[in-house]
């Protein structure tokens, strides 16, 4: 089975944005009957322009649902990886193309920088391409609830004691990164599903849990003292729904290792979606379709 040939894009090639009218992306928007639908959808963590980065998957994703609202919840380019090596392959500006796509489209788009992409930060409180950049925002949700959307790195000096998976650039976080690359594309070439190496490595490091669990706690108290019923954000790589002290705690994860995105139903019902599964769960026929 052929699989997807990720090379640096020549600018050439490149989606033309400044002319998007007319501009197409290099893997043309797959037509799905229907795209699902949803109030609202959060995604982050993407870390374009890093070799981690799963674009396919999150193309794939962006092709088959819909929302009212979308919010970027930072680090969706890594700018720390891209100074240092410049890595832009053409399915990472295929990104770019269709959340621009989305807005022009009408889905309020809310960009809110993260720490890998705080280069960012600056332009808070300007739209650019009918995407709103904002340091943080407040979100309603169907059935009332008030949601406080934030990156999350703003509690690292907190949670520093634990920081090793806080820095996506950490040595060890990277290596594993690799092998994950090469575990997936064996799999991949072998018609495996795709499968997330690290995560199952985090559930089972003792420390990464406690990180993890600290993380979550630190975070939600931090919005019960603001007085909202809730927190999204991403950084930590790390997809959950939990109420902690009558908080409710909302973490979209990444689309480096765990492919998965938050999702608000149109009655306020918030779900994890994790895309590998939805993939692997797919007619086989439909898999080799979108392989090939
Ligand atoms: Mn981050």
């Amino acid at each position: 089975m052929p699989t997807t040939v990720k090379t640096i894009a020549t600018i050439g090639e490149l989606a033309d944005f400044t002319d998007f009218t007319n501009s197409r992306p290099n893997q043309p928007e797959r037509v799905v009957t229907e795209r699902r639908r949803y109030r609202t959808i959060w995604i982050s963590d993407i870390h374009l322009g890093t070799r981690g980065c799963n674009a396919d998957m999150l193309i794939d994703f962006l092709d088959h649902v819909d929302s009212e609202t979308m919010y970027l919840v930072g680090d969706i380019i890594d700018g720390w990886r891209l100074k240092k090596k410049f890595y832009w392959p053409a399915a990472h500006n295929d990104v770019v193309w269709r959340l621009l796509k989305r807005a022009r489209r009408g889905t309020r788009m809310i960009y809110i920088p993260g720490n890998h992409d705080e280069v960012f930060r600056q332009f808070s409180g300007l739209d650019f391409g009918g995407i709103a950049i904002r340091r943080k925002a407040i979100h309603e949700t169907a059935d009332g609830r008030r949601l406080l959307v934030l990156h999350g790195d703003e509690f690292d000096a907190i949670t520093l004691a634990h920081r090793w998976l806080a820095h996506v650039g950490d040595t060890a976080y990277t290596a594993l990164m690799v092998l994950n690359r090469w575990v997936n594309a064996f799999r991949r070439r072998f018609g495996m599903p795709y499968w997330s190496l690290s995560k199952h490595a985090k559930a089972r490091v003792k420390n990464a849990v406690a990180f993890i669990s600290h993380f979550e706690e630190v975070v939600a108290h931090a919005a019960g003292a603001r007085g909202v019923d809730g927190v999204v954000c991403g950084h930590i790589h790390t997809a959950e729904i939990r109420e902690i002290a009558g908080v409710n705690y909302y973490n979209d994860g990444d689309w480096v290792e765990g492919c998965t995105a938050l999702v608000e139903h149109f009655d306020g019902r918030m779900e994890v979606l994790h895309w590998a599964d939805e993939i692997a769960a797919r007619a086989p026929d439909t898999i080799v379709a979108l392989a090939a």
